[in-house]
């Protein structure tokens, strides 16, 4: 009945997880797959998601189905942190948000409505970009394609070529943009090159289709979300998609959101109800245990103080590690320029290392990259940073 079926090769992310697992070397350094770990190699269980836990728990509600739509608190908490609360697109109800099943599960049922929708629009997303955008847009059935954004060369954003493709796109295209700690590359636009880039959406009619996934990992939880808000304020029409895997270290309880927002209060009315339609067809409500914990948080003046503090704790790990990599690897390897480890930001870093050198790294040294060059930077600690360091400069020698 079933010889047919396709052979799932697996997701080379998380193979590579799993290959990590087996090795037996005792020194071995996973700097593969994004999650963050503390400088102890633990992923943490945030302290304000605890104490959050024990409201839920003691309120001891029932374990009843949330709406299609979600948590309405949570709802309303994912607005207030991507949009603002002075936000005038809030102010005249014209942003439908949902409650989605971590970001990916915004960016599934947001290609749906696409689909639906604007059946003759197709995504551009960056080239490279976390792999799994290609496949949800792809199994929505939606084109895709790439605009450059990595420029192997300089390690750095090729800004002209990104503009010169977005300016050929036909209107209504959907440009799939990541406001901060970009996935795979670590390296965002600045608030000058955005401002270019919204004057382009603007004059072309595109439609910017913003992926949250590491808030508060860049410059800070308010100053991450700063394109998202101006895009907003500039009146374009967009989508914003957002996940609270990492920032809140929630990755299996599945929070994300998904926001519309839209021309007019009338607009944003139909696209909540086509939404929720959506979701209806796939899972028909989401998750009720995350949302309590990211509501509570976030609702909760000295929660949400501590969330910011904890926030700033990952954050800050992350730079400095960062920034004793690029010491350690200047130490061992003057004539290398490091300098990308600490210009780029959020969890990973584009370290320009070809397919064999990240071999020769995990098969050398028990070091594992994703085999792009992608190094998940929180893998780091105190104890590992100067052998990985050694290691990379040992590798670039060769
Ligand atoms: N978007 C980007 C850019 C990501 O890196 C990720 C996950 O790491 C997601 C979306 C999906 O997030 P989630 O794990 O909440 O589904
Ligand atoms: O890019 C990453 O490493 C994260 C984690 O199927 C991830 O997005 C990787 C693969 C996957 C789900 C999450």
């Amino acid at each position: 009945m079933f010889e047919h079926v396709d052979h799932y090769p697996g997701d080379p992310i998380l193979s590579l997880l799993e290959k990590f697992g087996h090795d037996t070397r005792p020194n071995k350094v996973n700097l593969s797959i994004g999650l963050y770990y503390d400088e102890n190699g633990k992923i943490p269980v945030l302290k304000s998601v605890q104490a959050a836990a024990k409201i839920v728990q003691e309120k001891a509600e029932p374990h009843t189905y949330l709406p299609m739509e979600g948590l309405a608190a949570y709802r309303e908490a994912v607005q207030h942190l991507l949009f603002g609360r002075d936000s005038a697109a809030l102010r005249d109800n014209r942003v439908a948000t949902i409650q989605s099943v971590g970001g990916s599960g915004a960016l599934r049922v947001a290609a749906d409505f696409i689909k639906t929708y604007l059946p003759d629009s197709a995504v551009w997303i960056s080239d490279p970009s976390w792999d799994n955008h290609h496949a949800l847009f792809t199994a929505a059935r939606i084109q895709v394609h790439t605009y450059p954004y990595y420029d192997a060369v300089t390690n750095n954003i090729n800004f002209g070529g990104m503009l010169e493709t977005l300016n050929t796109l036909p209107a209504k295209s959907i440009v799939l943009m990541q406001p901060c700690c970009h996935n795979p590359t670590g390296l965002d636009l600045n608030h000058a090159q955005w401002k270019e880039v919204i004057g382009v959406l603007q004059q072309r009619n595109l439609i910017p289709f913003l992926d949250i996934a590491y808030q508060g990992f860049g410059d800070g939880i308010e100053e991450d979300a700063w394109v998202v808000r101006a895009m907003a304020d500039a009146g374009l029409t967009m989508v914003v998609t957002n996940s609270f895997s990492k920032n809140f270290s929630l990755y299996g309880e599945r929070c994300g959101g998904l926001s519309f927002v839209c021309p007019s209060a009338k607009e944003a009315a139909l696209v909540l109800g086509q939404l929720k339609a959506g979701v209806r067809r796939i899972y028909s409500s989401p998750p009720l245990f995350g949302s309590k914990l990211v509501a509570t948080v976030l609702h909760d003046a000295d929660l949400r103080q501590q969330w910011d503090r904890e926030v700033a704790a990952m954050r800050d790990r992350i730079k400095t590690m960062r920034e004793k990599l690029r010491n350690s690897l200047t130490a061992h390897a003057p004539s290398v320029d490091g300098s990308y480890l600490v210009n780029q930001r959020g969890m990973f870093s584009y370290t320009g290392f070809t397919a064999a050198e990240v071999d020769s790294l995990r098969e050398d040294s028990a070091i594992y990259l994703i085999r792009s060059g992608r190094l998940c930077i929180p893998g780091l600690n105190n104890q590992n940073v100067e052998s990985v360091a050694q290691a990379m400069a040992e590798t670039l020698k060769k």
